[in-house]
């Protein structure tokens, strides 16, 4: 089976735990910015952004929240379909994070799913300044077909990525562990090197620092070119 090689070395994963021993970074201010319906009316800014992605109702609107410390600042709803619309927030005047909307939703029409499903794409790919989803999966599922497709998608695109697993707080860390090995070994079937992987809890705020950390490494990474 064709073996999909991952965009970004793991050397950059091993730079940032290096890096989280050091330090941990502070969100001074989050504001929301703006929301778009295309890639087109997105803020003219070529600052780094990092967006979250997966099924509807996997978290993505409250992991921003988590990570910004701010249960205000994305909209979330216990109904899946929640966001619809590319949502950027800037972080400490230095970066942003992108609420996208989910995918997977089964009561959306036909119609529906494909206007999404063009925002979503068109967005990831024509966003020059985006430098790394975040696809977000639910700890407790079982590998899902549209999540392994759309992670597929990225990687043929040369798309970077992270995978973040939310809901943590729903399983014991044993599960946890097990559900992320079993995901693991699913990957490899299709990928000869793993995406860096983060585990999660909006609840609890687990995570946090690692998935904080991953993009101040990233920004200090760009900084530095
Ligand atoms: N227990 C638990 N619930 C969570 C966690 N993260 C999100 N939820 C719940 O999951 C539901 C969906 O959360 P959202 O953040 O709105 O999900 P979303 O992915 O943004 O959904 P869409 O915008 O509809 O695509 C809400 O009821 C949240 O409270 C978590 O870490 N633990
Ligand atoms: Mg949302």
């Amino acid at each position: 089976m064709l073996k999909v090689k991952y965009v970004k070395s793991l050397a950059r994963f091993a730079l940032v735990l290096a890096y989280s021993y050091l330090c941990s970074m502070e969100i001074k201010q989050a504001e929301f910015t703006l929301s778009a319906p295309v890639v087109s009316m997105c803020p003219k800014d070529t600052k780094p952004e990092y967006a979250f992605i997966g099924r509807s109702n996997v978290g993505k609107s409250s992991l921003i929240n988590m990570l910004t410390n701010n249960k205000k600042l994305a909209k979330t709803s216990a109904t899946p379909g929640k966001t619809l619309l590319i949502n950027h927030f800037i972080i400490n005047k230095e970066w942003y994070l992108v609420d996208l909307p989910g995918y997977g939703y089964a009561k959306r029409s036909k119609k529906e799913v494909d206007k999404l499903d063009q925002m979503i794409r068109g967005y990831i790919l024509q966003r020059e300044q985006l430098v790394n989803v975040f696809v977000l999966v639910d700890i407790r599922l079982e590998p899902q077909k549209i999540d392994l497709d759309f992670i597929e998608w990225l990687g043929v695109s040369s798309v970077p990525f992270s995978i973040v697993f939310t809901k943590a707080d729903k399983l014991t860390p044993n599960k946890c562990r097990q559900a992320m090995e079993a995901y693991k070994k699913k990957l490899s079937e299709t990928w000869d090197e793993l995406p860096p992987m983060f585990l999660t809890s909006s609840e609890k705020k687990d995570g946090r620092d690692d998935v904080l950390d991953y993009i101040e490494s990233i920004n200090r990474e760009l900084a530095a070119q």
